[in-house]
C-alpha cells in the first residue's frame, strides 16, 4: 500500500509542475508585504513572480504591448478598470471562488466604473493630500492646494510624476473637478502649473517620503500611505488635508484577459480578502483598506488615524479619479509641454 502512495506521488509530480504553480502579479510599488506573499507561497504551494509599475499609464501601456498576456494580475485604479474592460483586456471575475469576497465594505463595491465588480475586486484605496515637513514650515500656514504655489517654496517642493495627480490638482485649484474634461479648463489647470515649477526640485512617483526624509524638499503633494510610513521615521511629517479636498483613489485587482494561471489569481485574491492579510498588508504600506472586517481587527489608534482613514468631513469635500476618455489624449500634450517646460 506505501508503495503504491510512493508510486502515485511521483506520478503526479510533474503533473502538479505541469498545471502551472506560478502566478505572474504585476502591482504599484510599494504596496506589498514580502512576509504576506511567503504566507501565501507556504500555504499554497503557489510562486509569486512580483513585477512593479509606477503609475496606471505604465502598466496599461504594458498590458497594451502585451494584449492581456504576461500577468496574472494587475492592480489598476478604478478609472483604468473601466477604460481595460472596455478595451478587452481583463477577464470576468469568478465570485464563486472568492469566500472572501463578503468582507468588503459596501462603500467600496459597485462602483460606475465596474458595476457589480465583474472585472475587478479592491486591493486597498488612498489619498493624495499636503506633505509638510513641520519642523522647517509651520503647520498651520498650510491650508490649501495653493500654498504650494508660496514664493518661500521655490526649488523646495515635490510633485507625484503622475499625470492624473497633477493635472487633478491643477484643476481644483482652478476652480474645476478633478475629472473636468473642458478643452479650456484643461488649458487652464496647464497654465496654472507652468507657474508653479519654479518651486518643484523633486517629481517622482517612487519612494515619495524619501526626498522629505532626506530634507531636499519641505512641501510637496504625496500619497497618504508613504506619509504614514515615514512617520515611523520621522513624525514632523505631516499629511495635510488641502481644504478643496483630497484625490481618492480604489486600487483593485484584476486578472488579465490571457492569463495563465487563472485559478491561482483567484487563489490570490481570496487570499487578500482574508481580514487578518488585509489588516497586515494595511498595517505595513499604510493605506485604507477596503476591508470592513480587517478595520475591525485594527487597535482603535490606527482605526482613527488621520492620514489612513481621512474623516468624514474631509472625504465629502474630495473626489474619486474617474476615467477622462479620450480628453486623456489633451491632457498627455499639456503634460509633456509641462514636463519639457513649454
Ligand atoms: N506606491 C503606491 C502608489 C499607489 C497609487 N495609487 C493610485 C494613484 C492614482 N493616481
Amino acid at each position: 500500500m506505501k508503495k503504491l502512495l510512493v508510486v502515485l506521488m511521483v506520478m503526479l509530480v510533474p503533473v502538479v509542475a505541469f498545471a502551472g504553480n506560478d502566478l505572474y502579479v504585476f502591482n504599484f510599488s510599494d504596496y506589498m508585504v514580502d512576509a504576506v506573499v511567503k504566507d501565501f507561497e507556504k500555504e499554497t504551494g503557489i510562486k509569486i513572480i512580483h513585477a512593479s509599475y509606477d503609475s496606471n499609464e505604465a502598466m496599461y501601456a504594458k498590458m497594451k504591448i502585451l494584449k492581456g498576456k504576461g500577468y496574472d494580475i494587475v492592480v489598476p485604479s478604478t478609472f483604468y478598470v473601466d477604460r481595460m474592460s472596455k478595451e478587452g483586456l481583463l477577464q470576468p471575475i469568478n465570485k464563486a471562488k472568492l469566500p472572501n469576497l463578503k468582507n468588503l465594505d459596501p462603500m467600496f463595491v459597485n462602483k460606475a466604473s465596474d458595476p457589480d465588480n465583474k472585472y475587478s475586486v479592491p486591493y486597498l484605496w488612498g489619498s493624495t493630500g499636503l506633505c509638510v515637513n513641520s519642523e522647517k514650515v509651520p503647520l498651520n500656514s498650510i491650508k490649501s492646494w495653493n500654498d504650494l504655489w508660496k514664493p518661500e517654496f521655490k526649488g523646495k517642493a515635490l510633485l507625484i510624476d503622475d499625470i492624473r495627480e497633477v493635472f487633478g490638482m491643477g484643476l481644483k485649484v482652478s476652480g474645476y473637478s478633478i475629472n473636468d474634461t473642458d478643452p479650456a479648463h484643461i488649458e487652464q489647470a496647464y497654465l496654472k502649473l507652468k507657474t508653479l515649477f519654479p518651486n518643484i526640485r523633486v517629481f517622482s512617483s517612487e519612494m515619495l517620503i524619501q526626498p522629505f526624509l532626506n530634507k531636499e524638499v519641505v512641501i510637496g503633494m504625496n500619497w497618504n500611505g508613504d506619509v504614514f510610513r515615514s512617520t515611523k521615521e520621522n513624525p514632523k511629517i505631516k499629511f495635510v488635508y488641502p481644504e478643496e479636498g483630497l484625490m481618492i483613489w480604489i486600487d483593485s485587482m484584476a486578472i488579465p484577459k490571457e492569463a495563465e494561471n487563472v485559478d491561482n489569481a483567484h487563489k490570490f485574491i481570496d487570499f487578500m480578502l482574508r481580514p487578518d492579510i488585509a489588516r497586515r498588508i494595511c498595517e505595513e504600506v499604510g493605506y485604507s483598506t477596503p476591508n470592513k472586517e480587517a478595520v475591525k481587527l485594527m487597535d482603535k489608534e490606527l482605526q482613527t488615524n488621520k492620514t489612513i482613514f481621512p474623516d468624514a468631513e474631509i472625504l465629502k469635500k474630495s473626489e474619486f479619479f474617474a476615467d477622462v476618455g479620450d480628453s486623456i489624449v489633451l491632457y498627455q500634450k499639456y503634460w509633456e509641454k509641462l514636463k519639457t517646460g513649454n
